[in-house]
């Protein structure tokens, strides 16, 4: 029923696809660095009003923010509980434990969403964390979103992002049992040797971004699992729209676009998410 009502809310609902504010970016890479661009945007309500104002299907935060938004927007947009967090002041690729499934229930969320970063030296306990919080999460009847974001001592910067990585972060979320799985668009070229040789021998096509896209989600069990890619630095409006076009027509199911929306000024985000939105409810 929380899935559902996520699928369900905002102009997209009932389409299959989605677009999600998430402002966890003040813990990652800081207050200045997130909201000094559109200095409205140090303030939790805003994100809410984006969020609703633009029709969007859920807004996602870390505690603080949801708390201080929840009692004058409680119900009014499906919130997802980030409950993990890592910050820019910290030399490693690890996440704390922010957040619990009773803080999700208490202010009515419909989801938490988690990070794992495979590859990285702490990848294994941050997964026995989401393991347990996922099942936590799914008793009470949340659904659980999970961020798959490859990094660690044998992926340089490319490699983060690079198809086949992306691809088996995906995976590895959707077999963790994430309902919606969230990664960034996967990009040229492959990064591992093993991998190199199986994609051409196996012939998997990744000559573009919307095949990559495609890719991706036949790995989250051949679309059974729900894909949402992330938005990044703040880009251009058509280069953001270009990606978003080849999410559609690779059938991703949708954005979670953050910093492309909060850093703008509230009129020219708006109209960015609506566009967004038009291309999703447009044939792929
Ligand atoms: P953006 O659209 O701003 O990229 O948001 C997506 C997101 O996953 C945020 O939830 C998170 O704070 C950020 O990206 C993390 O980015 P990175 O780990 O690459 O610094």
């Amino acid at each position: 029923a929380n899935l559902a009502r996520i699928l369900m809310e905002g102009k997209l609902g009932g389409t299959g696809r989605m677009v999600i504010l998430p402002v966890d970016q003040g813990f990652e890479h800081g207050p200045a660095r997130s909201f000094a661009p559109n200095p409205a945007a140090y303030d939790p309500h805003y994100h809410f009003e984006l969020a609703i104002e633009a029709g969007l299907n859920a807004y996602a935060a870390p505690l603080g923010m949801i708390e201080a938004g929840a009692a004058t927007f409680a119900g009014s947009i499906p919130t997802i509980l980030k409950v993990n967090s890592s910050n820019s002041l910290s030399t490693t690729k690890d996440q704390a434990v922010t957040g619990s499934v009773s803080d999700a229930l208490r202010l009515g969320c419909s989801a938490i969403g988690f990070t794992i970063y495979p590859g990285s030296e702490y990848q294994f306990e941050m997964m026995e964390e989401l393991r347990e919080l996922a099942e936590e999460a799914k008793a009470a009847g949340l659904a659980v979103v999970v961020w798959s974001y490859p990094r660690g001592p044998m992926l340089d910067k490319t490699g983060e992002t690079a198809f086949d990585i992306c691809a088996y972060a995906a995976h590895m979320a959707a077999l963790m049992g994430a309902h919606i799985i969230k990664v960034k668009p996967p990009m040229e070229p492959l990064s591992l040797e093993a991998a190199k040789k199986v994609y051409v021998e196996r012939k998997i096509d990744g000559s573009d971004m919307a095949a990559r896209i495609r890719h991706i989600v036949q790995t989250c069990f051949n679309g059974r699992r729900l894909v949402v890619f992330s938005g990044g630095e703040a880009k251009g409006t058509d280069a953001l729209l270009a990606e978003v076009k080849a999410i559609h027509a690779g059938g991703g199911n949708g954005s979670i676009v953050g910093r492309n929306a909060f850093q703008r000024p509230k009129d020219e985000a708006l109209k960015l998410l609506a566009s967004m939105i038009e291309v999703y409810k447009s044939k792929p």
